[in-house]
């Protein structure tokens, strides 16, 4: 059977990880997270990406060696997804030989059905951003005027960068031939690239790209990159070259490789759409090979309305922010904050807002509340005393005391499990977040609506209802602390555990099993 594959995009070294990463591997992680506990499937991939000329430049800015530079910044990347608790099935790193040598079979394969041809362009010239690595169209420019020195630059509309005038002598991929294919792909399935807005987005880039792809470096400009086969003067285009990871890491060319291609998901932001849904999809194409399932595009997080981005020099370091408030707390403060269809501006105060609201004042506060000696002196989970919740005739409950709020509440942790599926099958965990909140929230209101602290438990209609209130609390919990186990593992482990719920009964089933 074949395995369920994730992918976050494999990370440029031309600087150490910032949180835009972070989120799009917890967002990776999480989604399988989610999905091992609602059916058991279970992978995901995370790397980098180390050719390239802004790789180069990085490096000898730093005054090294390429592949020294490499393996110092790649090994930060893999001490982030430690430091936060993501496993990862492979960590690819493009200058492995195994990488190399997919790269250049896929070459050969798109080479051999005539779709990367040296003879269609021998001289090929437009303008070239370093930073985003890709040739730009002249609707992809802007002429803008520097602040400081008054002179006209030219700049990458998306990225803001510096585009120069590039002229060499490249192969040329034939993207024309794929833009209608790809474009009936995106049109007919609502999935593939996803959400709306993103789709929408590709649908423009489609139109924009009319033309062929150079899809090589002279090694005279771009030496740090992998060799075209049987072509030293040229190497490979570095994001044909990336893109490939996604499938070196299934062992193609090896027939094995159906066990995890086609890809389930590919996460990546919406810088990288281009790549992802345009190029990628025609790369694979012109291989003869499947394409991925879907594509999941984020926006972005920004500083004071401006992307964060490395070079950009105004990111937020995520081993500090591990430090203040714990890897978990953090990657809870990303997921519960950040929303794919639009970008999310960051503020270091609200981290510790979010935080203290959720995770102390409302799921911290509700559990010491139910499991205070005070409420509960004997310790035990207490027996739902159903008898006191039938109406009669005139729809009062045996126990006058109880309203409809407190059925409400029932009803919405019955429903959770399925309300927070709906949303994390969309990977709109923040939405799943927030109805988990709000039971607990509704939790502590039930306490609070029946002042539970004065029942009195030598009273036997008293007893009745304050078990009942204590197991409805501990159910809400319960419930909840199974779910959050894809999103705050080590949190929702303390939780449970103070409820004392084994670990054979932390389950989907379990969760969809209550009152
Ligand atoms: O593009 N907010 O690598 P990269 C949210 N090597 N996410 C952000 C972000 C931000 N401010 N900044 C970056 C590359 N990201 C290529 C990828 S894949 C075959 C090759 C995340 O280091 C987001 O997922 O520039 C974005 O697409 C990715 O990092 C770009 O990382």
């Amino acid at each position: 059977s074949k395995t369920y594959y994730a992918t976050t995009p494999i990370y440029y070294v031309n600087s150490v990880p910032h949180i835009g990463h972070l989120y799009t591997t917890t967002l990776a992680h999480t989604a399988c997270q989610w999905g091992q506990l609602v059916s058991g499937t279970e992978c995901r991939l995370t790397g980098t990406d180390e050719y390239g000329s802004k790789v180069m430049k990085a490096a000898a800015a730093n005054k090294m060696e390429p592949l020294d530079y490499c393996n110092k910044i790649s090994a930060r990347f893999k001490d982030m997804s430690d430091k936060f608790g993501i496993q990862y099935y492979d960590f690819i790193r493009t200058t492995e030989g195994r990488h190399r040598d997919t790269v250049q079979h896929f070459w050969e394969g798109c080479k051999i059905l005539f779709h990367i041809n040296s003879t269609w362009s021998s001289s090929y010239e437009g303008w070239y951003c370093t930073s985003d690595e890709t040739f730009l169209t002249d609707s992809q420019i802007e002429e803008v005027v520097d602040k400081h020195t008054g002179k006209t630059q030219l700049l990458s509309r998306d990225s803001g960068h510096p585009v120069e005038w590039t002229k060499e002598t490249n192969y040329m991929f034939s993207l024309s031939l794929f833009i209608d294919i790809i474009r009936e792909k995106v049109l007919s399935d609502p999935n593939f690239v996803y959400p709306a807005k993103a789709k929408n987005t590709v649908l423009r880039l489609l139109d924009e790209h009319t033309g062929d792809l150079s899809v090589s470096r002279e090694s005279s400009r771009v030496p740090w990159g992998i060799p075209v086969p049987g072509d030293p003067t040229q190497t490979i285009y570095v994001w044909m070259d990336a893109l490939v990871n996604y499938l070196t890491v299934t062992g193609y060319p090896d027939t094995g490789y159906v066990k995890m291609w086609p890809a389930d998901v590919h996460f990546i932001g919406v810088d990288i759409l281009k790549f992802h849904a345009v190029f990628w999809p025609a790369f694979l194409l012109a291989a003869g090979l499947e394409l991925p399932k879907q594509i999941v595009a984020s926006c972005h997080w920004t500083i004071e309305n401006s992307k964060m981005s490395k070079s950009k020099g105004n990111v937020v370091d995520p081993f500090k922010m591990a430090d203040s408030v714990t890897a978990e707390g953090f990657k809870y403060f990303l997921l519960r904050q950040g929303v794919l269809e639009h970008d999310c501006n960051y503020r270091e105060q609200l981290v510790y807002e979010v935080i203290n609201a959720d995770i102390v004042n409302i799921l911290g506060n509700c559990l010491n509340r139910a499991v205070a000696k005070r409420l509960n002196p004997q310790q035990k989970y207490p027996p739902f005393n159903k008898e006191i919740f039938n109406k009669d005739e005139n729809g009062n409950c045996r126990d006058g005391r109880i309203t409809d709020l407190d059925f409400a509440y029932i009803e919405q942790v019955k429903k959770l499990p399925e309300m927070a599926n709906i949303h994390c099958s969309k990977f709109h965990f923040y939405n799943a977040i927030f109805e988990m909140m709000s039971v607990a929230r509704e939790a502590n209101m039930m306490i609070h609506r029946h002042e539970a602290w004065k029942l009195d438990s030598k009273d036997p209609a008293d007893l009745l209802l304050l078990e009942s209130i204590i197991h409805s609390v501990f159910e809400g919990l319960r419930v909840t602390g199974i779910l959050l186990q894809p999103i705050i593992p080590i949190l929702a482990d303390k939780l449970l555990t103070r409820l004392n719920i084994p670990q054979s009964e932390r389950t989907w089933a379990k969760a969809n099993e209550s009152f």
